[in-house]
């Protein structure tokens, strides 16, 4: 990795811990990070020994956008030359759970990435919102459309067109996050998520957020002839045998990820 210091990690069972650490500009996403971010996503993705990939802010920040910094002048041949949504779909093509632990500003590009996450942890105090209108610009890393998936049409104009910031019950009762904890608890409760799901079957989890995800791009028809077809394959998993006869047997699985 070009520069470590942006990200933090820790191991914790079988949970790899990420911490973004850019407090000077409050987490704002620049391309070297982006890049380290996707890269080190990809090694955790790889290791047998992680199951969950846990990705926190700070306190004040989760991610308050992409560093405008890097683009207040930069052109539109400049931008596309970047190429930085390339990191994304890297992001994308993570195939482990990714929880989220969201704590304070989740802004445009620091809202996409949290959409990025398959679990989203937020303490109470977290102002989540697509403000790049107030900035002349327009989300570019999958908010427009990941929001109105989410959200619906309505209230994703409301969000991209206004820039407002939304609160964590607004976000949780908008289906934007998952569970929404008191703010001294915001990252313990997001590792008691990431360990209860590390616990589980691995390949269960990976079929499952696959075929979850499937709901974004595919027709109905489609995704559900792929969710048959994940259901079975994980008949041919050692983990189906152990989770259900440890359930015949009064007894807690122990699962091996084969
Ligand atoms: N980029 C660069 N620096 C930032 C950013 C950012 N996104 N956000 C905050 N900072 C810096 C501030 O400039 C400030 O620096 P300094 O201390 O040197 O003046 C420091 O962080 C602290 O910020 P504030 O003093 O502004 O703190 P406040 O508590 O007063 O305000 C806010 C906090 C409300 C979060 C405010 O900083 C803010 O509005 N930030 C910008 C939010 C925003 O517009 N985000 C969207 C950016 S555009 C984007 O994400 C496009 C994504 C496109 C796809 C992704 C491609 C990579």
């Amino acid at each position: 990795m070009s520069d470590s210091s942006h990200l933090l990690t820790e191991t914790n069972g079988h949970v790899a811990v990420i911490r973004i650490n850019r407090p000077k500009v409050l987490n704002a996403l620049n391309l070297t990070l982006m890049q380290d971010l996707a890269a080190l996503m990809e090694s955790y993705d790889a290791d047998d020994d992680i199951r969950v990939i846990l990705l926190a802010g700070s306190e004040r920040a989760w991610a308050a956008g992409a560093d405008i910094g890097d683009m207040a002048t930069a052109t539109r041949a400049e931008m596309e030359s970047r190429d930085q949504f390339t990191q994304w779909n890297r992001i994308k093509s993570i195939k482990k759970p990714i929880v989220a632990a969201v704590s304070g500003f989740a802004l445009g590009g620091g809202c996409e990435l949290m959409m990025h996450c398959d679990v989203v942890i937020c303490s109470e105090t977290a102002k989540i919102g697509q403000p790049e209108i107030n900035i002349g610009v327009m989300p570019g890393a999958g908010g427009t459309q990941r929001l109105a998936r989410a959200v619906g049409k309505a209230v994703a104009m409301d969000i991209v067109l206004s820039g407002r910031f939304l609160s964590a019950q607004e976000s949780l009762a908008y289906g934007l996050v998952s569970r929404v904890v008191p703010k001294e608890h915001w990252f313990n409760e997001a590792m008691n998520v990431a360990q209860s799901i590390a616990a589980k079957a691995p390949i269960s989890l990976q079929h499952a957020k696959e075929s979850v995800l499937n709901a974004e791009e595919q027709s109905l028809s489609e995704a559900l002839g792929r969710e048959r077809e994940l259901f079975y394959m994980l008949f041919d998993t050692q983990d189906q045998t152990e989770g259900m006869t440890a359930f015949m047997e009064k007894r807690r699985p122990t699962f091996i990820g084969k």
